[in-house]
């Protein structure tokens, strides 16, 4: 079927290091300044990620658009594992377009994110349930609860991968419900896409599809019907305890890419905070061996890429 690996083909394991959206205060483990970044993104290569998927956070844990920090954490990376890079550009609240392609821009990954559509973005929806916490900033991220846009309009989506393409970097398409799976048909058939598309689903965000097992198959169905043979791969990445590591044991199942990391989730068990990104890519790697799914190798995927993952040769 289109986009899916064959019963026994080897799929990718992306792990989504630190993101922009977990506070601090919710889990001490979650990577903030260059070096920890770095430290968790090999520790995740080394338990067997494919590929790591980045934001950069200052020392604070502030998300950050400073392009010199994601060449900082890239390079830290690259001088000690062979992972395949994927940058951010979905940025955080109230970040420009520029500031949101500057660290893609300046560390030069195989792959880069685009998020295929404007939504309402909440990660923290319900006042009694939000978290304690220690500084002015996650305060104010708090605050603003209610009100969360995520905003990527069609000539923004133009402008992303049109850069992209010219940075010749492979845009990883992020859809968070169905009609963004419909954007992407329209961005192709209009030329701004080049097929094939790797399409990854993110499930669980307030304001995008649900996160339950049949949110996912409904997604990955209307994927093959909508984009049919220019689907080149579907990743699924499911938010928070235990959809994350749910939706790996079906994509693992099912020949789907997956991505897991303290980005989506910070619990290991309900009541056991994750100590680290390499932790969750390890229940992932055995969630794949009990369903006899191979990862694969940054080698296999760079080779999956093409030419753009290296930058041996120039696409025409
Ligand atoms: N934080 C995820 C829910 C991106 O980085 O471009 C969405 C995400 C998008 O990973
Ligand atoms: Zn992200």
């Amino acid at each position: 079927m289109t986009g899916l690996r064959g019963k026994y083909e080897a799929s990718v394991l992306t792990a989504a290091i630190t993101g922009g959206d977990v506070l601090p205060s919710q889990s001490p483990h979650i990577p903030c300044g260059a070096d920890a970044i770095v430290a968790e993104a090999v520790g995740a290569a080394e338990a067997g990620a494919t590929c790591i998927h980045i934001h950069a956070r200052d020392d604070e844990g502030r998300p950050s658009a400073d392009p010199a920090l994601f060449e900082e954490i890239v390079s830290g990376i690259r001088d000690q594992t062979d992972v395949v890079v994927n940058i951010s550009t979905g940025g955080a609240p109230g970040m420009s377009l520029d500031e949101r392609l500057a660290g893609a821009r300046r560390a030069q990954p195989e792959i880069a994110t685009l998020n295929l559509g404007t939504m309402n973005y909440e990660g923290f929806p319900n006042r009694e349930r939000w978290p304690e916490v220690a500084s002015d900033w996650e305060r104010e991220v708090l605050e603003a609860s209610g009100d969360g846009v995520f905003v990527n309009t069609l000539n923004m989506l133009r402008q992303f991968a049109s850069t992209l393409r010219e940075l010749q970097i492979t845009p990883e398409l992020e859809a968070y419900d169905l009609s963004h799976i419909a954007m992407a048909r329209f961005l192709i058939d209009e030329g701004t896409l080049e097929p094939p598309v790797r399409l990854q689903l993110v499930l669980g965000v307030l304001g995008g599809a649900g996160n339950a097992p049949r949110d996912l198959h409904l997604l990955a169905d209307a994927a093959e019907r909508i984009l049919g043979d220019e689907l080149g791969s579907v990743a699924v990445a499911g938010l928070g305890f235990p959809m994350q590591f749910r939706h790996a044991a079906i994509a693992f199942s099912s020949g789907l890419d997956c991505r897991v990391g303290l980005e989506d989730n910070i619990r290991l068990r309900r009541d056991v905070q994750a100590t680290s990104n390499a932790e969750l890519v390890g229940v992932a790697i055995g969630l794949a061996d009990h369903v006899a799914r191979p990862i694969m190798t940054p080698t296999a995927l760079r080779e999956e890429l093409g030419p753009w993952a290296g930058k041996t040769e120039v696409a025409a």
